[in-house]
């Protein structure tokens, strides 16, 4: 098992149990992280890391892998696009200095075209417009249950089974890794060869048919500019050694807030509906017929051929009899999206007058998002914000208590934002469910009722969206129509007024029904286009199949065998492991008796096992369709990844990245060093919004890169919450974390004469922040390109309000995002520290003014994305 990217024991103890009992029964454990912590401590080898370089430490486990043939050639053949041919005119990073083939300097983003395999079909954007829109919108995170569009690959792609032709995926694969050796890995990480090659034996020796190598990341992997890339090249990795699909295997992304996979799946964010479906755009999605056309190609297999049937069960769950086939089931209600409206736009367009009103609830990115000022400038610059949070939280009172305030940036008495805040309702006092890192809905029941104007979420928005269509009752008015026409009609109880909508009535409108029997329906393949279904969110269908509360089940697990599949409900239909068709050979028997979990059984004509099959139950390993076909019927018997367009585990990425078919090591956007493989610095589609109010430390080639000599990162600490809310409003656990420290190496401490248990500062040309020191050897100094990298550490947890507090970290962060998701980079940054606390006031300002000055900084700092292509990437419209 290799931890990397992740404090498991620290933030989630609950789940390290199991690893402490798989290593009891024998697992080997590595903890691969730049500070020594807990998970450190039980883990059998420390592997230290400079932060931000793992893909090139990935990069080298993938190049031993290849270099020695030690990938489970079984495996890979038939269940990867391992053999397929690319086309001629791919160009790898190799050739271009790190770019791929098909850059675009002018709008930073990649035409994808050429990445594609060899005489299939044509590569279009997903977005029928260019390129560059994929980018503005995040298109990848729309992906996040199936694979990418992809025309002509139901039928057979040009290969080389003996995986010797040049232009093979196999063999690009080895050129494009052949260079990350253990001496570079040594020299881009920092890590001694030797601890590196332990983790590439121990992956080696643990895969294969009889053993299984797992992968455990969080957030230490996804907050990068090329965070998606190092999760891609994890994915290389576990498909090579023919991890993917089995027990003990796979990648598992072990998720932050409870209910996070939750507000994915049922989504929060602005390029998604329910069940990963994609939100319209008003340029490419103008009907109802478009947008399902560009989610599944004309010859593509797979069951995201599907995506008409969830969709229109969606339409018919949000307007019921309002829709009709007449009306394309009242598609036009659906938002349009017009490019990036992600969370890190939407606070620069409020800093910039562009919007007026904001709901944010259970959330305070005051303290916990990248760039705490922006985020309170943003708010301050709101004519209304609504906040529903159990505690009044910095997001709620920074009109009088931001740090603003003190440097006299934010007036209260003229801070223009009118703030309601509304006590919510915890999870104690609501019935609902919590869907967990493994997929898992678990229901649970209100325990206590929750007093005085608190109130649960369901009740605000049942209550608001009531109210808003009694106001607009009778309008004549179009616009109002898709409110009016909402199927706004749950099952309520309680005082007339104040009624609590069922949260079990909420459940079952997710999990649909067959609207010509009133029953609701077992699962998404019961799911139709032609309006006869209903269907909140096409994964989750299933989670009341025959009308029982599947997520309420809590049968102990000594009842029933180790997967325990009755103990909750995982989406989809209850699989406990994704692509678990690989877990058996093509001819369908299990890879050894060890780790059998799903296989074909020929007398009875179905696939079976501990798990509930992820494949059609009864077609043979051997089935090749008869003729042209598209969608699952597509789907060959050894055709494991039942939602990739061409059935097949990508080791390269024809399409939907759009940084690139393969990961490739690129420096943080903030970084004291070159990148050791290519002229190309850091990530060429990294989203940066180059402003005078989010100025970036500069990097090399650029000058002055010495002004921040040292590179930051920030996590957390078991007594703590994220923002603090929850925590630091606690008295037992803000005594056992009192204050807001900076880790630093005796090494550093000597270099900059910081004494332990003092005040020191630290600063980037956003602000500075102080904390006490914390002199501790968890945090090694690491020799990268043959100097001396110092790494600094904080907590996160700290903000101007509570029992215990502090400076907010998140003040010393730029914005700057990872192009396919939209992710910040919040794990790593440049920064200097000195001694002594920060400066008070204004004069705190005039002191950042004076690094920014001697550092040369302008918005263009960190803006021109490619290294060579000189393009500056500077917001149009800078306001001062
Ligand atoms: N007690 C407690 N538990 C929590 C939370 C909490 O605040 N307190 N928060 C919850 C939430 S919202 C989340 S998302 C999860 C987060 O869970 P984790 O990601 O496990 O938590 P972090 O403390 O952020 O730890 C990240 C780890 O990644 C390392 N790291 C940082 N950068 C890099 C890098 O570039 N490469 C590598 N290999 N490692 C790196 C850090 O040193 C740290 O050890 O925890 C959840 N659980
Ligand atoms: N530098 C740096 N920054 C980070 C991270 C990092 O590792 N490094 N991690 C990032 C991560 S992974 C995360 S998740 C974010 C977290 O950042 P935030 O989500 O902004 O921080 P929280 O403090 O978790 O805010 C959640 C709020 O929800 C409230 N709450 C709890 N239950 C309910 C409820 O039922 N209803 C309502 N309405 N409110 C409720 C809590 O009181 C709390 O104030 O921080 C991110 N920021
Ligand atoms: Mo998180």
């Amino acid at each position: 098992m290799v931890i990397m990217g992740s404090n498991m024991a620290e933030a989630h103890p609950v789940g390290f149990q199991w690893v402490i009992e798989a290593k009891e029964r024998g697992a080997k454990v590595f903890h691969v992280d730049p500070r020594f912590t807990r998970t450190s401590a039980l883990a059998h080898h420390y592997v230290p890391l400079r932060v931000g370089s793992d893909i090139a430490f990935l990069g080298g486990v993938i190049n031993y892998i290849l270099a020695g043939e030690h990938d489970f050639r079984e495996y890979v053949l038939p269940y990867t696009n391992a053999s397929f041919l690319i086309r001629e005119e791919f160009r790898d990073t190799e050739d271009l200095d790190g770019l791929f083939s098909g850059y675009d300097p002018a709008t930073a983003s990649y035409d994808q075209s050429s990445w594609h395999y060899e005489s299939s079909g044509p590569v279009l954007p997903a977005n029928l417009r260019p390129w560059a829109e994929e980018k503005e919108q995040a298109s990848p995170d729309q992906h996040g249950s199936g694979g990418p569009k992809l025309d002509g690959v139901a039928g057979s792609i040009p290969s080389d089974p003996t995986l010797q032709h040049p232009r093979c995926v196999y063999q690009i694969l080895k050129r494009h890794f052949s260079r990350y050796t253990p001496e570079m890995v040594e020299q881009i990480c920092g890590t001694p060869r030797e601890q590196f090659l332990a983790v590439c034996e121990a992956l080696v020796e643990n895969s294969g048919r009889e053993r299984t190598a797992a992968f455990v990341y969080s957030v230490g992997w996804t907050q990068h500019t090329v965070g998606a890339q190092y999760i891609r090249a994890a994915s290389i990795i576990q498909l090579l050694l023919g991890n993917i699909g089995r027990p003990g295997g796979g990648i598992l992304a072990l998720r932050g807030h409870a209910s996070i996979q939750g507000s994915t799946d049922v989504p929060t964010l602005f390029n998604l509906l329910p069940g990963y479906l994609v939100m319209p755009s008003a340029a490419s999605h103008p009907d109802l017929a478009t947008y399902t056309s560009t989610i599944c190609g004309k010859e593509q297999k797979g069951f995201w051929c599907h995506a008409d049937a969830y969709l229109v069960s969606l339409l018919k769950e949000y307007w019921g009899d309002a829709a009709t086939p007449e009306n394309d089931f009242c598609y036009d209600y659906l938002p349009r999206i017009t490019g990036d409206h992600g969370t890190y736009r939407t606070v620069l367009d409020m800093v910039d007058g562009k919007v007026f009103g904001y709901f944010l609830l259970g959330q305070n990115p005051a303290v916990g998002s990248a760039h705490g000022r922006i985020q309170r400038l943003g708010m301050a610059n709101l004519d209304w914000l609504v906040v529903r949070d159990l505690t009044m939280i910095e997001s709620a009172s920074f009109w009088k208590d931001a740090p603003e305030v003190e440097t006299g940036e934010i007036v209260p008495e003229r801070c223009r934002t009118e703030v309601f805040f509304f006590p919510a309702a915890a999870h104690t006092e609501k019935d609902g469910t919590f869907t967990q890192t493994q997929r898992m809905l678990q229901w649970r029941d209100k325990a206590v009722d929750p007093i005085a104007d608190q109130r649960s979420e369901l009740w605000f928005f049942y209550h608001l969206g009531r109210r808003l269509r009694e106001r607009l009752a009778g309008s004549t008015d179009e616009r109002d129509r898709p409110l009016l026409d909402l199927a706004w009609d749950y099952e309520v109880h309680g005082d007339p007024g104040d009624e609590e909508p069922s949260a079990d009535h909420v459940l079952r409108r997710i999990n649909g029904y067959d609207l010509t029997t009133g029953r609701v329906v077992d699962g998404y393949t019961d799911l139709k286009a032609d309006g006869s279904t209903s269907c909140g969110c096409w994964i989750y269908s299933g989670v009341y199949a025959g009308g029982v509360n599947q997520a309420r089940r809590r049968k102990p697990r000594f009842e029933q065998d180790i997967y325990a599949l009755e103990w909750g409900w995982t989406w989809p239909m209850n699989r406990r492991i994704l692509y678990n068709r690989a877990s058996a050979d093509p001819a369908g028997r299990p890879w050894s008796e060890r780790k059998a979990l799903v296989w074909w059984d020929p007398e009875r004509g179905r696939w079976t096992g501990y798990d509930v099959p992820d494949f059609e139950p009864t077609k043979p390993p051997d089935y090749v369709p008869p003729g042209p076909t598209k969608g699952p019927d597509a789907l060959h018997g050894d055709d494991p990844f039942i939602m990739q367009a061409d059935g097949k585990g990508w080791l390269f990425s024809p399409r939907g990245l759009v940084d690139g078919p393969l990961p490739t090591h690129y420096e943080p956007h903030e970084s004291p060093v070159r990148n050791a493989l290519y002229v190309q610095q850091g990530d060429p589609t990294r989203k940066v919004y180059g402003r005078p109010d989010n100025p970036s430390n500069p990097s090399p080639p650029e000058p002055n890169v010495d002004v921040f000599p040292y590179v930051f990162t920030a996590s957390r600490l078991t007594e703590h919450h994220t923002a603090g809310g929850m925590s630091r409003t606690l008295p037992y656990l803000s005594e056992l974390q009192p204050a807001l420290t900076v880790e630093v190496s005796p090494e550093l401490a000597a270099e900059r004469g910081l004494e332990h248990l003092g005040w020191a500062h630290v600063i980037t040309s956003r602000t500075a922040v102080e904390a006490r020191v914390m002199v501790t050897d968890r945090l090694a100094p690491l020799r990268v390109g043959g100097r001396l990298v110092h790494q600094i550490w904080m907590p996160y947890h700290w903000g101007p309000t509570g029992l215990v507090r502090g400076d907010v970290f998140n003040d010393l962060l730029g914005i700057t995002l990872d192009a396919n998701v939209f992710i910040q980079e919040s794990k790593v940054a440049t920064c200097d520290i000195r001694p002594g606390p920060r400066p008070r006031g204004p004069a705190l300002l005039d002191y950042v003014a004076g690094y920014r000055e001697r550092a040369g900084i302008t918005a263009a700092t960190g803006a021109v994305v490619c290294t060579t292509c000189g393009v500056k990437h500077i917001e149009q419209e800078v306001r001062r």
